[in-house]
């Protein structure tokens, strides 16, 4: 039922223009869907839809293709890939992505900036990673960590067998709360709606206990404990191959690396897509920006502690001072993960998808956390002590981020109150919730549009390979000597990454020479240049060419996996040399 009502809703909002989108609640799979095939029919040279996998439940895995396909195929360019959805309720990410996708083909031939991109670099966008999930959390009322595959989050053997109900049937999971004077909490002395820890309290009334917490819902398995075991439960950021643990070590990491349609499907797609220089695997939470090593890394022959190169870790601040001066108003924070967490597990995590992509491609790759609404950004809605925020949905949502208590009859515990904090708001415009972390409001666009600004400024940091000035030079009768110029013109090296060149994944550039008309005598067909560094001169090849026929030419050809390949030709003055 909810499915149609869908259907119905999407194909209002898109009658208008259908490759226009609306940034005025987040966007379910099916939306994003007719959005992208919108895209790729009105923009059809330069967007075009690659399916990668599908989901656990059989929905297509898609990613969008932006550049501009009469200047070269997208993998003889430099490439960006940028998505959203891995966790299920991060659900801006992909409303990031949308929002890029639309920069892109709204502004190409217009903006010189954006249509020089599209026409030399590529950029891979995939809104859903992880569909299944992304649609439960913005559709159902309980939300999940990831994908939806079951999976027995208290190792009783059973799966999914005790979710969260919504006993009093107002849209919304919030809180069971049960007298008990051995209980936790007391009633907060600023506002009865809110609760304190029994310590906290004590010398506010008592010693004793007032209330005990239960996320709303049935003890399904009668096992003592409430809502244990809902909807999915294993995580695929854990689920990567770069330092993969099995529990307990890593926290629900999935049975063996890529274990999942979903991480398995991305992964495939990078390995295929050797011309990748970036990266953001977007999240929602904290407001930081994030990169790897997410945990210890150790020499497995001598166990010495390995650290990231110091210039690749120079590289990673200098692109998070943009992410900040772009992104300012929501005040990123910009640090490696391994190390920024307290001492659980020594602050390492495993198996975490950017890990691989740096530590096994060599590319640079980012968790982007978009943080908290912007005009709030001090208190809400996780972060601030919980009256900051009651206070604030009082004054800014008449009070409609809390669900006052409520007293309800519950079968298993009899009298309780229901009510608490609503992680989201549902929208009957749309049959949609909206994470209050994004909410629309005046400054969401401008927020979506400012994480484009930084994807556009990453992009034109890529290494860009061109042949430069090719000098044809008569030697003795019908011998020529050709040399050509080959460029970086990018910022980053040939190899973007120095980590790339440890991993050995970073391949050096390539001249080609092919000849119409004449033959080569000096110089290698293929002559390796080793790599270019960013803002650099350019390298020099040389051949050396005979001929005896009337307008020999020859076509150089320079191929940089992560530079792009390009190619020039030029004709072989022989005239000048028979009238000698
Ligand atoms: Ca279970
Ligand atoms: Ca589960
Ligand atoms: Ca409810
Ligand atoms: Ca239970
Ligand atoms: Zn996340």
């Amino acid at each position: 039922m909810l499915a149609l009502i869908l259907a119905a809703s999407v194909s209002v909002a898109a009658s208008a223009d259908a490759a226009e989108i609306r940034f005025d609640h987040i966007h379910t799979y099916q939306e994003v869907v007719s959005y992208l095939e919108a895209v790729v029919s009105h923009y059809p040279e330069i967007a075009q839809t690659h399916k990668i996998g599908k989901s656990y439940l059989g929905k297509d895995l898609l990613v969008l293709e932006i550049t501009n396909r009469a200047t070269g195929d997208g993998l003889e360019k430099p490439a960006f890939f940028i998505d959203g959805n891995l966790h299920a309720g991060e659900v801006i990410g992909g409303e990031i992505c949308l929002n890029t996708i639309q920069t892109l083909v709204t502004r190409y031939g217009e903006d010189p900036v954006i249509t020089e991109l599209v026409d030399t670099r590529a950029f891979y966008i995939m809104p859903k990673l992880n569909p299944d999930g992304s649609d439960h959390a913005i559709t159902k009322p309980d939300g999940l960590r990831s994908v939806v595959r079951p999976f027995d989050d208290d190792g009783d053997g059973r799966l999914d067998e005790d979710p969260p109900e919504d006993l009093d049937g107002d849209g919304y999971i919030t809180r069971m709360r049960l007298r008990d004077e051995n209980g936790p909490l007391k009633t907060s002395p600023e506002d009865t709606r809110l609760m304190v820890s029994r310590e906290q309290g004590v010398d506010t009334a008592s010693w004793k206990g007032e209330w005990r917490v239960y996320t709303e819902g049935i003890d399904n398995d009668h096992d003592g404990k409430f809502n244990e075991d809902g909807v999915g439960g294993l995580d695929i950021n854990r689920n990567f191959p770069d330092q993969w643990h099995p529990a307990p070590l890593s926290f629900h990491p999935g049975p063996y690396p890529l274990s999942e349609p979903e991480s398995k499907a991305v992964a495939d797609f990078f390995l295929a897509h050797t011309n990748l220089t970036g990266h953001i695997n977007y999240h929602m939470s904290g407001n930081v920006a994030v990169y790897p090593p997410s945990n210890l890394r150790t020499d497995p022959i001598t166990g010495d502690i390995v650290r990231q190169p110091f210039a690749d870790e120079n590289i990673y601040r200098r692109f998070g001072a943009k992410a900040v001066a772009l992104i300012d108003h929501a005040k990123v924070q910009v640090f490696k993960i391994h190390g920024a967490s307290p001492a659980t597990w020594h602050g390492s995590i495993w198996g975490v998808y950017v890990d691989w992509v740096y530590h096994h491609l060599g590319i640079f790759s980012w968790i982007f956390e978009v943080g908290i609404y912007p005009g709030v950004t001090d208190i809400f809605p996780s972060y601030g002590k919980e009256i900051e925020r009651l206070r604030w949905s009082d004054e800014n949502m008449e009070g409609k981020l809390f669900v006052d208590w409520k007293p309800y009859d519950h079968p298993q515990l009899g009298r309780v109150e229901i009510g608490g904090f609503l992680g989201k708001i549902y929208d009957p415009n749309y049959q949609t919730y909206t994470n209050v972390m994004c909410l629309p409001g005046p400054d969401y666009e401008q927020r979506l549009e400012s994480h484009t600004k930084w994807h556009l400024y990453l992009m034109m940091q890529s290494p860009l390979v061109r042949v430069g000035d090719v000098d044809v030079a008569a030697l003795d009768e019908g011998f020529f000597r050709i040399t050509a110029s080959i460029e970086n013109q990018g910022i980053l090296p040939t190899y973007v990454t120095e980590q790339a060149l440890r991993a050995e994944t970073a391949e050096t550039v390539k001249a080609t020479i092919s000849l119409q008309g004449a033959d080569r005598v000096g110089g290698t067909e293929v002559v390796d240049l080793g790599h270019i560094p960013g803002n650099s001169h350019a390298k020099k090849v040389e051949w050396v060419v005979h001929t005896t026929s009337r307008n020999p030419t020859a076509i150089i050809e320079v191929v940089s996996r992560k530079g792009g390949t390009h190619s020039r030709e030029v004709s072989i003055d022989n005239d000048e040399v028979q009238s000698r």
